[in-house]
C-alpha cells in the first residue's frame, strides 16, 4: 500500500504544477489519478508514517451514524474536524471573543496569534463537549456526509438511506452496476462553507460504487480534492474499512479499493514532510481485526475495530490548510 501511495507523492512532485488555492497556501498539482489497493494483502494503514487507526475508525463510525455533529468525535478524542465547526462559530453573530478572521492561516504564520487560537479553539471544544443548547447550534456541520449518506432529503421531503440500500443491493442484486452512495448533493454544494449555508464545506470524497465478484467486495472512491499528506492517508484507511464492516455483514471476502482523484495535491508546507516520508521503507502492513459477535454495520463501535502488527515509522507532523 505504501509504495502505491509513495509512488503518488512522487509524481506529484515531479509533474505537479504549482497552483494558488482556496486556503492561500499554495498547493503542486495534478488532475486525475487512480491508486489500487487488494485488502486481501493486508489493511492499507500507512507504515512510512504513522497514522491514527482510532482516528479514522472513529470518523467513519459517525458517518456511518449519519452523525454531523462534531460532539461524538471530541468524546473519542478525534480533533479533525474542529476547525470547520470553530468557523461556524467565530463567523456567528454570538461569537464576542477575540478576532478570528483566517485563522487557519495566521495560526501558522504568527506565533502570538496561534497561542490566542489554540486557547479560544479549546475552550471551543470544550463547550461542545459540555453545553447541549451550544452543541447543537454550533457542533453541526450541517449537511456533510452522514446526513447525505443516511437521510438525503429529496425534492419532495423525503429520507433516503443510501448506505443501507447499497448494503440490500449488495445482499440481493450483488451484480448490479448501480450501488453507489453520493455525497455530492449539488442543492447543499452550491453555497457551501458561507455564513448561513447548509454545509460547512462540500465533500472532498464525492461518491463511492461497489463492485462483486467471486465472493468479493471491491468499492472505487471518486473524490473531487486530495491533500495528499494529510487527508489521502486517512481516506485509503478509512474506505478499506468501510469495505471490510460491509464485507463482512454481507458474508463476502474483501477485493480491492480503487481511489480516484481529481485534484490530487500536496500543499506548499508539506513538501518537507513529504521528502521526509519518501525517504522511508515500507514495512510490513496490519491486519484488521473485527468484533465478530456483530454483524450489521450499524451496531459497531469503536472498541469493536481495531489493527493488529502495526509497526509504523514515527508520525510526520504538518500543518492542515483551512
Ligand atoms: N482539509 C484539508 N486541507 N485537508 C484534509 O485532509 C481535509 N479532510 C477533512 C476535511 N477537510 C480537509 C478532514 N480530515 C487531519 C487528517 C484528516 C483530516 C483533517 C486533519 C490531520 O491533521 N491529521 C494529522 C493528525 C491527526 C490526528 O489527530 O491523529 C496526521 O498527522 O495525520 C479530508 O477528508
Amino acid at each position: 500500500a505504501d509504495q502505491e501511495y509513495l509512488k503518488l507523492l512522487q509524481h506529484i512532485l515531479d509533474n505537479g504544477t504549482d497552483k494558488s488555492d482556496r486556503t492561500g497556501t499554495g498547493t503542486r498539482s495534478v488532475f486525475g489519478y487512480q491508486m489500487r489497493f487488494d485488502l486481501s494483502k493486508g489493511f492499507p494503514l500507512l507504515t512510512t508514517k504513522r497514522v491514527g487507526f482510532k482516528t479514522v475508525a472513529s470518523e467513519l463510525l459517525w458517518f456511518i451514524k449519519g452523525d454531523t455533529n462534531i460532539r461524538y468525535l471530541l468524546q473519542n478524542k478525534n480533533h479533525i474536524w474542529d476547525e470547520w465547526a470553530f468557523k461556524k462559530w467565530v463567523e456567528s453573530d454570538e461569537y464576542q471573543g477575540p478576532e478570528m478572521t483566517d485563522f487557519g492561516r495566521r495560526a501558522i504564520v504568527d506565533e502570538a496569534f496561534n497561542t490566542e487560537y489554540q486557547k479560544e479553539l479549546a475552550s471551543f471544544c470544550e463547550r461542545v463537549l459540555n453545553d447541549d443548547e451550544f452543541a447543537r447550534k454550533y457542533g453541526d456541520l450541517g449537511n456533510v456526509y452522514g446526513k447525505q449518506w443516511r437521510n438525503w432529503t429529496t425534492s419532495e421531503g423525503e429520507s433516503l438511506d443510501q448506505l443501507q440500500d447499497a448494503i440490500n443491493q449488495i445482499k440481493n442484486n450483488p451484480d448490479s452496476r448501480r450501488i453507489i452512495v453520493n455525497a455530492w448533493n449539488p442543492e447543499d454544494v452550491i453555497d457551501a462553507g458561507a455564513k448561513g449555508s447548509k454545509a460547512a464545506l462540500p465533500p472532498c470524497h464525492a461518491m463511492f460504487q461497489f463492485y462483486v465478484t467471486n465472493g468479493k467486495l471491491s468499492c472505487m472512491l471518486t473524490q473531487r480534492s486530495g491533500d495528499t499528506f494529510l487527508g489521502i492517508p486517512f481516506n485509503i484507511a478509512s474506505y478499506a474499512l468501510l469495505t471490510h464492516l460491509i464485507a463482512h455483514e454481507c458474508g463476502l471476502e474483501v477485493g480491492e479499493f480503487v481511489h480516484s482523484i481529481g485534484d490530487a495535491h500536496i500543499y506548499a508546507n508539506h513538501f518537507e514532510q513529504v521528502k521526509e516520508q519518501l525517504a522511508r521503507a515500507p514495512k510490513t502492513l496490519p491486519t484488521l481485526k473485527l468484533n465478530t459477535n456483530k454483524q450489521s454495520i450499524f451496531d459497531f463501535e469503536l472498541e469493536d475495530v481495531s489493527v493488529e502488527g502495526y509497526d509504523p515509522h514515527p508520525s510526520i507532523k504538518a500543518p492542515i490548510a483551512v
